[in-house]
C-alpha cells in the first residue's frame, strides 16, 4: 500500500483523482481528496493561507472589516492570529503591543531578552475583536516584516469606553541587536500631546529585565516595573507599561502616553490609560 501510495504521488502530472484511489479502501479516501489544496481558505482566513502582514491583507482583499487574520511574516516559522485595523488611517495596520487601564497579567510581565524579541502574539484576556478585551505583545523580530510601509502607529484612550485621545504615527526602525528605536517623520492623528515614545524613548535601546540597556547607572528599569520591557532610559516618561503589574513603584498599571504621572488616564494625555501600538 505504501510503495502504491508513494508511486502515485511522484508521479508527473498527477491528480487527486488517482490520488484518491491510491488512497481508497481504508476509509481516508475523501480526507486526502479534502486536502488537496484546491479550495485553500481566502487570504488570512486560516493557517493555511496566511498573509505577510495586515497590510498585504488589505491589498488582497480590498475593503475587508477590523478583525483578527492568520499572518506569516517572513521571521514566523509558523502562522498566527493577530488583529488588523483595516479602517483607522488607510487600514492595513497590525496591533503588536497593547496594555490596559488596571489590568493584570499583562503577557510582556516576566518575559526574558529571547521572549521579547522572538516570540509571536502573546495575549492575555479575550482576543475577540473588541480591543479592551485584550492585551497582546509580539516580539520585536517580527515588527519590521509586518511593517512593509515601515509605520509605526501609537494610539491612546484615558479609560475604557473613552475614544483614542491621542494618536501619532512616525516612520520607524528597529536596529541593531538591542532593537533601538528609531522615529521620524512624525505626525499627530488624533489630540495635541506628543507622546514620550517620541521625545523621551526615541534612540533608546530595549531593555529587559535580564538585559539591562536603560541609561540608569543604579537601577534596572525593567525590574522595577515589574520585569517588563520596553525602550527604557531613566527610566520613562510614556511607557506602555506604566508602572507594572502592581503599581508599587506608585505608578498606576496602564499605558502612558506622555510623562510619569500616578494618576490614571485624563484626556490630557497623563496618567494610565488604554494604549495600542499598530504597525503597517
Ligand atoms: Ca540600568
Amino acid at each position: 500500500m505504501q510503495v502504491a501510495t508513494s508511486a502515485g504521488l511522484s508521479g508527473a502530472g498527477t491528480t487527486a483523482a488517482p490520488l484518491a484511489v491510491a488512497f481508497g479502501g481504508n476509509g481516508s479516501a475523501s480526507t486526502a481528496a479534502r486536502s488537496d489544496h484546491t479550495h485553500p481558505s481566502p487570504p488570512g482566513d486560516g493557517a493555511d493561507n496566511p498573509a505577510t502582514s495586515c497590510a498585504a491583507l488589505l491589498t488582497a482583499r480590498p475593503g475587508i472589516a477590523s478583525n483578527f487574520y492568520w499572518l506569516k511574516p517572513s521571521t514566523a516559522a509558523v502562522a498566527f492570529r493577530s488583529y488588523c485595523d483595516m479602517v483607522t488611517d488607510g487600514g492595513g495596520w497590525t496591533l503588536l503591543w497593547s496594555n490596559l487601564r488596571g489590568g493584570r497579567g499583562k503577557p510582556v510581565t516576566e518575559i526574558p531578552w529571547h521572549t521579547a524579541i522572538n516570540t509571536l502574539p502573546l495575549y492575555s484576556g479575550t482576543p475577540i475583536p473588541n480591543l479592551e478585551s485584550f492585551t497582546v505583545y509580539t516580539g520585536l523580530s517580527h515588527w519590521s516584516a509586518l511593517a512593509p510601509g515601515k509605520l509605526l502607529r501609537y494610539s491612546w484612550a484615558n479609560d475604557y469606553g473613552s475614544p483614542v485621545d491621542q494618536s501619532y504615527k512616525c516612520t520607524f526602525a528597529l536596529t541593531g541587536t538591542n532593537y533601538t528605536l528609531g522615529l521620524s517623520a512624525c505626525s499627530q492623528l488624533v489630540g495635541s500631546v506628543v507622546p514620550g515614545l517620541v521625545s523621551s524613548h526615541n534612540g533608546r535601546p530595549f531593555s529587559t529585565y535580564d538585559k539591562d540597556n536603560d541609561s540608569d547607572p543604579s537601577n534596572n528599569c525593567a525590574a522595577w516595573y515589574t520585569n517588563t520591557p520596553f525602550w527604557y532610559f531613566n527610566c520613562w516618561s510614556g511607557s506602555i507599561n506604566g508602572g507594572g503589574e502592581g503599581s508599587t513603584s506608585g505608578h498606576q498599571n496602564g499605558a502612558h502616553w506622555s510623562g510619569s504621572t500616578t494618576g490614571w488616564g485624563t484626556d490630557n494625555g497623563l496618567g494610565a490609560g488604554n494604549g495600542w501600538m499598530f504597525v503597517k
